[in-house]
């Protein structure tokens, strides 16, 4: 990749496009488009044809997507698989229609059958059911990485996809209806030891495990693999633990510095029991990750204090 190569960041304002977008900044690449959801909505076809007919990137980072936490998945099930079926569906084909060169797809490790072994490696992709409250954003995504695949195959597209982990850091969402795990229990912890609250409600048994990378390593691993990886199939970024849910909630509590106690919400679904990635194929590339998880939750903990919250 040429520093002055035009790259489009599609979903530069989310949390995963903002960290490319910051990595590649860093790595002095300077040509960049990006278009808000106001600007472009990707869902449209004619609109997404005609904004690639026109740019011509040479690169795409394909980050836009729908995502949300365990609650949000299973409510607006519609909505995430068809938002990010029109999505993918539209910017990988104008990719193809205007010979990109490259294109990164960001899947999930949702993409898993339930109980698939872990930790999951990626040939255990449709080996079996999948998580009932994500099927659908995790049929959209593996759709995305046969779509990559099937342009690959006929057409020679150099079509990439990548399945993070769970991920946080700068520009998440905060919203407790619709958030992830680890960002809904830095708000809940915070709120409550301001409040001077007796206890936090965490969702589920707390027992479910889930493995949480930086979202600043996540996207030091997609500008490796943009450099190295050009292959059908896809590649797992995790960084390699994971930890019960329960022990996330104290580990919050104690960064944040709350004294009450925790409960349990019972009402509220566990999700898959668990998703550790495997990511041999990832290091046997090279890459390894470098944030640890207190360091990462402090850091985002220290960075929404000194700005403006949530
Ligand atoms: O992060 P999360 O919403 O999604 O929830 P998933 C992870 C676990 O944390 C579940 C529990 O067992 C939740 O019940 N949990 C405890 C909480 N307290 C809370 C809370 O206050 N808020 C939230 N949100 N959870 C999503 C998928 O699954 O992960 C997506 O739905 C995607 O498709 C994403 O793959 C990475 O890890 O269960």
């Amino acid at each position: 990749m040429k520093k002055t190569e035009k790259i489009y960041i599609a979903g530069h304002r989310g949390m995963v496009g903002s960290a490319i977008h910051r990595k590649l900044k860093q790595e002095g690449f300077t040509n960049f488009i990006t278009k808000t959801s106001k600007q472009l909505d990707l869902r449209n076809q004619s609109k997404v044809d005609r904004f690639f007919s026109k740019e011509k990137p040479d690169y795409v980072i394909l980050a836009a997507a729908k995502v949300g936490g365990i609650m949000a998945n299973n409510t607006y099930r519609a909505e995430f698989l068809y938002d990010n079926l029109m999505i993918q569906n539209n910017v990988i084909n104008a990719a193809h229609g205007v010979g990109v060169k490259k294109l990164l797809f960001l899947g999930s490790s949702c993409i898993y059958p339930k109980f698939a072994p872990q930790p999951l490696q990626e040939d255990s992709l449709l080996t079996g059911i999948l998580e009932p409250t994500n099927e659908p954003y995790a049929i959209a995504k593996i759709a995305g990485i046969k779509m990559c695949d099937a342009y690959r195959a006929q057409y020679g597209s150099n079509f990439i996809s990548v399945m993070p982990t769970n991920l946080y850091g700068p520009n998440d969402n905060y919203d407790l209806k619709t958030s992830h795990v680890l960002p809904a229990l830095i708000r809940k912890f915070h709120e409550a030891k301001v409040n001077k609250e007796p206890h936090v409600m965490m969702w589920g048994t707390g027992k479910p495990k889930r493995e949480f990378l930086h979202v600043d390593d996540l996207a030091d691993a997609c500008f490796f693999l943009m450099k190295s990886f050009n292959e059908a199939g896809f590649v797992n970024i995790g960084c390699g633990e994971d930890i019960a849910i329960g022990e996330l909630g104290k580990l919050i509590s104690e960064i944040v510095g709350y004294k009450g106690t925790i409960k349990n919400d019972l009402s509220k679904p566990d999700g898959t029991p668990r998703k550790l990635m495997d990511i041999s194929k990832l290091k046997k590339a090279g890459w390894s990750p470098k944030i640890g998880l207190r360091e990462g939750i402090q850091k985002v903990y220290n960075d929404l204090k000194s700005e403006n919250w949530y």
